[in-house]
């Protein structure tokens, strides 16, 4: 599990459901904008537009501002039905559970990513998702880190300007080294590689591991990038936080369930 895995799966979903949930979060977005009382428009060479060097320290604008800077969709819409609907369709179930080889669940809420045109600064930097996941755990031994998988999904073509996500394929950190890091989203981990962007289509489905130490680009495309990420775990994970049943539809409430980790 501390080595690096990642695979790219070519036209796994369907691209309806891809362009009905792409289309959903990048009108939200256009909501939460307004709000906001801020425009942009999809034209680059007019300079209008919203760009955001956002470092993420101000912790006096409030989660709404920061969630729309990071381009992250109410939380809302990441449980909502359109969304449920995306990550239960059929080929994708049967993806995941071959991969697996076992039933799984979803770490509740997926997040999502609308990236403005022209903003060359909307990355994340690079980090691995063992860093703020220290919740999940194996079910025989709790003292032993849970498994898990991150899935990445392009619901825009992801090229090299629209980029998306980058990962450092020779580098995996080990649980115990990377579980003390902090400020993680926006102080990058050391590296000693150079990234190789992962260039995707709608429809694609990519998974890897949370050893995979990984980043964004930014998107200095002249249209929007809308990417989404879920994890998810086998069944014999444990968690203590939300988490979602793709078979039976019932989302979890922390620590209730059938894999909740205070069951043990
Ligand atoms: O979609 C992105 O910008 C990167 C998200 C990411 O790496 C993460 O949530 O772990």
């Amino acid at each position: 599990m501390n080595d690096f895995y990642f695979e790219h799966a070519q036209g796994v979903l369907d691209l309806k459901s891809v362009e009905r949930l792409r289309s959903v979060i990048s009108g939200d977005y256009d909501q939460q904008l307004s709000d906001a009382g801020l425009a942009c428009t999809n034209d680059v060479e007019t300079g209008q537009r919203l760009v955001a060097n956002y470092s993420g320290h101000s912790t006096e604008m409030g989660s709404k501002v920061h969630d729309l800077l990071i381009g992250q969709a109410p939380v809302e819409l990441r449980i909502s039905e359109v969304m449920r609907e995306f990550i239960t369709q059929k080929n994708l179930l049967e993806y995941i559970r071959n991969f697996l080889g076992k039933s799984f669940f979803y770490h509740f809420a997926p997040s999502t990513r609308c990236i403005l045109p022209g903003n060359e600064f909307a990355l994340v930097p690079a980090h691995c998702d063992f860093s703020y996941n220290s919740h999940f755990c194996d079910a025989l031994d709790p003292t032993v880190q849970g498994k898990f998988f991150v899935a990445w999904i392009p619901l825009d073509v992801i090229n090299e300007q629209r980029r998306g996500l980058e990962v450092y394929e020779s580098e995996a950190l080990t649980y115990e080294a990377e579980s003390k890091t902090e400020d993680l989203w926006f102080v990058p981990i050391q590296t000693s590689t150079e990234p190789t962007s992962i260039y995707a289509s709608p429809g694609d489905f990519i998974i890897f591991n949370p050893a995979a130490v990984h980043q964004s680009g930014g998107n200095v495309s002249s249209s929007r990038r809308v990417s989404m990420e879920v994890r998810f775990f086998p069944e014999d994970t444990l968690t203590s936080k939300h988490y979602f049943d793709p078979t039976s539809g019932i989302l979890y409430e922390p620590d209730t369930g059938p894999n909740a980790r205070n069951s043990m």
